[in-house]
């Protein structure tokens, strides 16, 4: 039983790292589950954790997966199912549950629905089963501002958003990583134990260096990684980037009371 903060900064330390694989692989269904099995067994010492989402969650489903699920599992990385799940309770629980008693250690929701009768069951579920949630705050494609940076109430959406994500006690936010200055106002908003994962670094246009400096936790790369001809050089030049080329990143220390 491990609280997904501590997992992923015990794995940080032993890696060097702060990426988590998005192992978003394209191209035919049927070479998707092969060919994202390999990628995480050729990078899983220099990586912290491993996401998917509908490139193989849709053509395959969590039975389907069970391949990919058991070598993130083996190698000690925690797998986090991108649903941006955003649906009532009861739903939320049941796609929770079949996550959660997969393999799967962590999903991603969308705070947009709610507390009562949305998050709150979600977060219940979530916590007795050990599991991690993290919240959508601020996404890092140029429509995010026409929803998360809709002003209400005088303040912007994304804002509420990092105030439920503390209030509700999630595991962490996602945070784009081109917005630093968001990410700046996120980390003063969050406790500091709740963690902050930036989407955005290189295709999108977001800098690793800066995001972490604005105060990320963790990197999610996707296609940096996944479409270079060696996906451990393109992993090993982002650790070196942020300075983490051996063991021991400068992590934050945080209480590991959740
Ligand atoms: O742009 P990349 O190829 O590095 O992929 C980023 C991944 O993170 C991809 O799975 C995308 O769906 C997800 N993501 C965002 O890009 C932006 C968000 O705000 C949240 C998730």
């Amino acid at each position: 039983m491990k609280l997904l903060g501590d997992w992923l900064r015990s794995n940080s330390r032993k890696s060097g790292s702060r990426i988590i694989l998005a192992a978003d692989v394209g191209g035919p269904l049927e070479s998707r589950l092969d060919a994202a099995t390999s990628l995480v067994s050729a990078v899983r010492e220099r990586i912290v954790a491993v996401k998917v989402n509908w490139h193989l969650l849709l053509p395959y489903g969590v039975l389907g997966l069970r391949k990919l699920i058991e070598r993130c599992n083996d190698a000690g990385l925690p797998l986090i199912a991108d649903m941006k799940l955003n649906d009532i309770g009861a739903t939320n629980v049941e796609a929770a549950e079949t996550l959660f008693s997969n393999g799967f250690d962590a999903l991603i929701a969308n705070p947009f629905v709610g507390y009562k009768e949305g998050i709150e069951d979600l977060l219940a579920k979530s916590r007795v089963m050990h599991k991690g949630v993290i919240l959508l705050v601020y996404m890092s494609h140029a429509g995010a501002r026409e929803g998360y940076g809709l002003k209400v109430g005088g303040e912007p959406l994304y804002l509420g958003f990092a105030r439920k994500t503390r209030s509700w006690g999630a595991d962490g936010a996602v945070v784009s990583s081109k917005s630093l200055a968001i990410i700046r106002e996120v980390r003063s908003v969050l406790r500091k134990e709740q963690l902050i994962l930036s989407p955005g670094v290189g295709f999108q246009g977001g800098d690793a260096r800066n995001a972490i400096a604005a105060g990320s936790d963790y990197l999610i790369v996707g296609r940096s990684v996944v479409e270079s001809k060696d996906p451990l050089k393109a992993v090993e030049a982002l650790n070196r980037e942020l300075g983490n080329s051996g063991p021991s990143p400068a992590v934050r220390e945080r209480r590991s009371s959740l």
